[in-house]
C-alpha cells in the first residue's frame, strides 16, 4: 500500500519523465543529469525496475570515447538553461558538458543485480564494460600520477557548486576581460539570496572557457587548468563505487576487470588519507595545486563511511563532529559545519541539507555500526520532505524548502527510503 506522499513521489518522477530519462526539475534543470540519474534509478526501481535501467542507460547515451560520462547531456536545446551546449562546446554527438560528475552508477547498478533477478544481471553485464571505462577514465585522466587522489577540474563536478570547499581554489582563479557578458537563467527560476553569487558564476565560467578552448582535452585542462581540486564526495563515491564493480566483476568471473580494479581499490585509501587534515580534524577538500586544505567539515566528508574510508581514530573524529553537528541541528545532514564561519543556512551546498547526501551517508553509518545516526539522518531527510514537499534542498534549521519544487532525486529518495 502506497500513502499520499509515495504517490506524490511517483507522479514526480513520471512528470519529470522525458522518454527515456529525467530532467531533475522542470524549468530550471532541462536536461540529464549524471548523478541525478543514478539516485533516479534507486526511485524507479521501486515500482519499474525497467524504468530504473532505462535512466542509467540513458546516461551512458552520452559516455565519451575516452570513457568520460559527462555531468549534463543537452539533447534538446533549452534556451531556459545557461550555460548551455554551444558555451560547453564539447563537439560530441549528443552535445554534452566537458566534465563528469560523482560515478555512483557502478554502486546503483550493483545494488539492482542483488535486488533483483535475471533481466537485472543480464542488464548490470551489459553495462558492465562501460562503468570499467568510465571508472579507468577516472583513475587515469583525474589521477594522472597515480597517488590514488582523483581531482576535479571544476566545482560544478562534485556536484556541490558553491560550497565554501571550494573558495580556496577558486579564489585563485582570474577572470579574463575577454570573459564576455552573458545572462544567467537559474535567478530568473529561483531566489539569487538561495544561488551562487555573481562573481562565483564569473569563475565558474572562465574554467569553462578554459576547458572550451583546449578542445577538453583532459590532460591540458588538468595540470593547466585555472582548478584543480580532491573532493571528499567524489573520492568517497568512487571509493565506494569501485567496491561496488568490484563485487559485479566477481559475479561476472572477470578476471580481467577484477585485476584492474584490485589496482585502483589499493590505491583509493591513500588517496583518502591526502584529504585528513589535522587541523579540521577530519576529511576536507584538498586544493591539488598549492596542497591547501578547506577549513571545515561537509556532509562530503561525512561520506568517508559511505566508501569505507579512513583509520578506527580518524572514523572515531569523524563521529564526533557528526555527534555535534546533529545536536546543534534541527535537520541535518548541514552542507557546511553551522559550528564554522561561512554557514549559510538558505544558500545551496553552503549549508542547506540535500537528500541524496543523506541517503549515502546514512548507507555508511549504517555499515560502521552507527545505527542512531544512520536512524537520524534518514528520520529528517523524510521528516523535511512531510513538512515542506519535494523541493531541491532544505533549510538544516527550519527544514524549509528551497531551490527548484517537485525535484526528480528528492522524490527517488523517499521512495527508496520508505520502500
Ligand atoms: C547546475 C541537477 C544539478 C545537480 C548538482 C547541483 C545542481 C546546477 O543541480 O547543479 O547548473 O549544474 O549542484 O549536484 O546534479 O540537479
Amino acid at each position: 500500500m502506497t500513502n499520499d506522499l509515495e504517490n506524490r513521489a511517483i507522479a514526480i518522477l513520471k512528470a519529470n519523465d522525458r522518454g527515456g530519462y529525467t530532467v531533475p526539475t522542470a524549468g530550471l534543470y532541462p536536461y540529464q543529469w549524471n548523478w541525478d540519474s543514478a539516485f533516479a534509478a534507486l526511485g524507479f526501481a521501486t515500482f519499474d525496475r525497467d524504468r530504473a535501467w532505462r535512466e542509467i542507460e540513458t546516461l551512458f547515451d552520452g559516455q565519451w570515447e575516452d570513457g568520460m560520462v559527462p555531468h549534463i547531456i543537452f539533447r534538446k536545446n533549452d534556451p531556459g538553461y545557461f550555460p548551455g551546449p554551444d558555451i560547453w562546446g564539447s563537439r560530441t554527438e549528443p552535445p554534452t558538458s566537458g566534465h563528469s560528475q560523482p560515478p555512483v552508477v557502478a554502486s546503483v547498478a550493483r545494488w539492482l543485480v542483488e535486488t533483483g533477478g535475471r533481466e537485472d544481471e543480464r542488464r548490470a553485464h551489459e553495462m558492465f564494460p562501460k562503468l570499467m571505462a568510465w571508472h579507468e577514465w577516472w583513475h587515469c585522466y583525474r589521477d594522472p600520477d597515480e597517488t590514488g587522489l582523483v581531482g576535479i577540474v571544476h566545482p560544478w563536478e562534485s556536484g556541490r557548486d558553491n560550497c565554501p570547499d571550494w573558495d580556496i581554489g577558486m579564489n585563485n582563479i582570474v577572470v579574463p576581460d575577454d570573459l564576455g557578458t552573458y545572462h544567467r537563467r537559474d535567478t530568473d527560476w529561483v531566489d539569487p539570496s538561495e544561488r551562487p553569487t555573481q562573481e562565483t558564476y564569473d569563475r565558474y565560467l572562465t574554467i569553462v572557457k578554459f576547458g572550451r578552448e583546449c578542445g577538453w582535452d583532459h590532460d591540458i585542462v588538468v595540470r593547466e587548468g585555472p582548478f584543480f581540486m580532491a573532493d571528499p564526495c567524489v573520492q568517497f563515491v568512487l571509493m565506494r563505487a569501485d567496491r561496488d564493480l568490484m563485487a559485479l566483476a566477481e559475479r561476472f568471473d572477470d578476471a580481467r576487470a577484477r585485476g584492474r580494479i584490485a589496482d585502483w581499490v589499493a590505491r583509493d585509501e591513500a588517496g583518502a588519507q591526502a584529504m585528513w587534515s589535522d587541523e579540521a580534524c577530519g576529511f576536507v577538500a584538498t586544493d591539488l595545486r598549492t596542497g591547501s586544505k578547506s577549513p571545515a567539515i561537509t556532509n562530503a566528508s561525512m561520506l568517508a563511511f559511505y566508501g569505507g574510508a579512513g583509520t578506527e581514530e580518524q572514523r572515531a573524529e569523524m563521529v564526533r563532529h557528526a555527534r555535534e553537528i546533529l545536536d546543534g541541528c534541527r535537520y541535518v545532514f548541514p552542507s557546511w559545519d553551522p559550528r564554522h564561519e561561512g554557514f549559510e543556512q538558505r544558500r545551496y551546498w553552503r549549508g542547506p541539507v540535500w537528500s541524496v547526501m543523506n541517503w549515502m551517508m546514512a548507507a555508511g553509518f549504517e555499515r560502521h555500526g552507527l545505527a542512531d545516526l544512520a536512524m537520524r539522518v534518514r528520520r529528517d531527510t523524510l521528516a523535511m520532505v512531510r513538512q515542506s514537499g519535494f523541493f531541491e534542498y532544505f533549510d538544516p534549521l527550519t527544514g524549509e524548502g528551497l531551490g527548484g519544487p517537485n525535484f526528480t532525486w528528492t522524490a527517488a529518495i523517499h521512495l527508496a527510503l520508505v520502500s
